[in-house]
């Protein structure tokens, strides 16, 4: 069972689990549209199942656990994103700190607390304001966003019902990780479309905010098997997943626009920063397609992220190296460059609606 299942991440573990054999029931909310874009292709599927049920409704959830007895709960549903955080704050703990108890109790309430096994989307957001670069493990908590407090109550409530009722339920602290499948609003997949977008000239510049902020990016599609080996690990433990490797915002956006033909020079300090086209199209030289707001600024950042996966590489056995940066950028890119060449007409809404996010009108 998984909840999030329309999510980045439930999409390709969904796959991931089907191609093993799995039968996969999927956790949905009730939404006034019917498309869900990331799991369209596997809905009709023999294997792959829909239930209705939100985590923000505890008896939702007891009775899809009841009807699926699940072995396996992989909970993904969350409220994922930072920003949206420090706006929805009340509703990021409902999801992301209570939900996770909904799960645990729903479990215990079906009896299943001897034979189901349950996976908790932790996160490196629980470093927050960080007390030691690289992270591991051991590395205390600083959790410097109500989402990333929400996820440390998620994280330690796991590790309670573990002790406590003595449950296989663990957490994957797990490193930001990206793909063509990453939500819009995500720095990378926000920098992926707007290089695509500019040079398909269709945008004119894309805004950003703290361009020093450092983060260790892995491909989402590497990391659903990290999930499913937690689970199948003798004991239930915690582990960080990451890749090792760690770069900034501007090393990320410079890769982008060069993948698109276009190279750029940042100029400028904090606020003022821009990054100008020195090489590509003739139109496009000298132009600023960078640019900082500080509508893209938050209360507070989170600036110095990077994961130590010795111990996922010792115990699981996972290869953190299976897809750098580099190549992560550009499958990123390639799939932005073919999305805007293909969607003409259709990908207009969905353009002028990522002109009010980058203007922050819309956040
Ligand atoms: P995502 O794309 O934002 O997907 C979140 C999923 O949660 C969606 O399926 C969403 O459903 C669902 N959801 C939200 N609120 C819900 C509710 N009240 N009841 C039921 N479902 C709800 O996130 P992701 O990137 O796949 O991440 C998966 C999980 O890993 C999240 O818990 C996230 O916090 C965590 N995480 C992510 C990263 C990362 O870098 N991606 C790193 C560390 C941890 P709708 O489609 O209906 O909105
Ligand atoms: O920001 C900076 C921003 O929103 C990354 C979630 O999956 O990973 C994700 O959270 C960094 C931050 O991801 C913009 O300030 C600059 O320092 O892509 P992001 P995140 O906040 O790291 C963790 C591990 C999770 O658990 C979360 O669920 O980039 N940044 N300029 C920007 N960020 C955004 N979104 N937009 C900008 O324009």
């Amino acid at each position: 069972m998984i909840t999030g299942v329309t999510g980045q991440d439930g999409s390709y573990l969904s796959e991931f689990l089907l191609e093993k054999g799995y039968e996969v029931h999927g956790i949905i909310r009730r939404s006034s549209v019917d498309f869900r874009e990331r799991i369209a292709h596997l809905e009709g599927k023999p294997h792959f199942h829909l239930h209705f049920a939100d985590l923000g409704d505890s008896m939702s959830i007891v009775k899809v656990v009841d009807k699926v007895r699940p072995d396996e709960i992989y909970n993904l549903a969350a409220q994922s994103h930072v920003q949206v955080s420090f706006d929805s704050p009340e509703f990021t703990a409902d999801v992301d700190a209570t939900g996770v108890l909904r799960v645990l109790e729903a479990v215990r309430a079906c009896h299943l607390e001897k034979t189901c096994r349950i996976y908790q989307a932790s996160t490196s957001e629980l470093y927050g304001k960080v007390e030691e670069v690289p992270q591991n493990e051991n590395t205390p908590f600083h959790p410097y966003s109500p989402y990333a407090v929400a996820k440390l109550y998620g994280f330690w409530i796991v590790k309670e019902y573990r002790e406590a009722y003595d449950m296989f339920c663990c957490s994957g602290i797990l490193f930001n990780h990206e793909s063509e499948r990453r939500g819009e609003t995500f720095v990378t997949r926000k920098i992926t479309l707007a290089a695509a977008r500019i040079a398909q000239g269709l945008q004119d510049c894309l805004y950003l905010g703290n361009l020093d902020s450092l983060r260790d990016w892995g491909y989402a599609k590497d990391y659903v098997e990290c999930m499913w080996l937690i689970l199948q690990n003798d004991q239930p433990e915690d582990f960080v997943i990451a890749t090792g490797v760690q770069h900034s915002v501007r090393e990320f956006t410079e890769l982008a626009f060069h993948h698109v033909g276009i190279e750029l020079k940042f100029e400028g300090k904090g606020i003022d920063e821009k990054g100008i086209c020195v090489k590509g199209p003739e139109k496009l030289l000298g132009k600023t397609l960078v640019a900082v707001s500080k509508d893209f600024y938050r209360p507070t950042d989170v600036v110095n992220l990077w994961g130590d996966p010795t111990k996922a590489k010792a115990k699981l056995g996972w290869n953190p190296s299976k897809t750098s940066f580099e190549q992560l950028v550009k499958l990123m890119v390639d799939a932005d460059m073919a999305k805007v060449a293909s969607e003409g007409a259709a990908a207009h809404v969905r353009i002028n609606l990522a002109e009010y996010l980058e203007k922050g009108i819309v956040k």
